[in-house]
């Protein structure tokens, strides 16, 4: 699915249907900096000739910038990694059993030679994840640029703008 007609320069890629309450706020930041991106469930598990398919053909359809959330046993951001050169970000999502941590350090412990870009457990991750997706399309398009600097504007604003924390 993507998210305008323009062609997806991002892949937003997650284990199961169950993490989309998570990876729809990488989605959503995405949306908001004017991003192209597509997502998709690919299961390194479930689907594992589909996630080799997803790393081989990314390049070749313009995808720059890999999203991959999952949880638990969360070997989809590394595997992608392992097929494809381009960079990966992992998104740990928070677990029931073990509340994400099982989920950070599988994406976290790569070996050298195979980076994942891990973000932190959960919303916040999935959000920053998607901010530094923008952040690299931003080093070679202005408009993309422009977006990430106004939405830091607005969020310091926010801030400055409220800074009694009981109103
Ligand atoms: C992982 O297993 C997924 O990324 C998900 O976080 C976790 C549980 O998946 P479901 O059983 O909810 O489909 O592969």
């Amino acid at each position: 699915m993507t998210s305008t007609s323009l062609p997806p320069r991002v892949g937003v890629v997650m284990g199961s249907r169950s993490d989309w309450e998570t990876m729809e706020h990488a989605s959503s930041v995405l949306a908001e900096l004017g991003v192209a991106h597509e997502v998709q469930v690919v299961s390194a598990h479930r689907t594992p000739d589909l996630l080799f398919q997803y790393a081989d053909e990314a390049v070749g359809r313009g995808i720059q910038v890999i999203i991959a959330g999952a949880g638990g046993a969360a070997h989809l951001p590394g595997m992608l990694a392992a097929k494809t050169r381009l960079p990966v970000f992992g998104v740990p999502v928070q677990s029931k059993a073990l509340n994400g941590m099982d989920s950070l350090l599988s994406i976290a412990q790569m070996p050298a030679g195979i980076p994942v870009g891990t973000l932190a457990i959960g919303r916040a991750g999935a959000v920053n994840a998607g901010i530094l997706a923008a952040s690299v399309l931003a080093l070679h398009d202005p408009a993309i640029a422009a977006a990430l600097d106004a939405y830091r504007h607005r969020q310091t604003k926010a801030v400055l703008d409220n800074p009694d924390p009981r109103s």
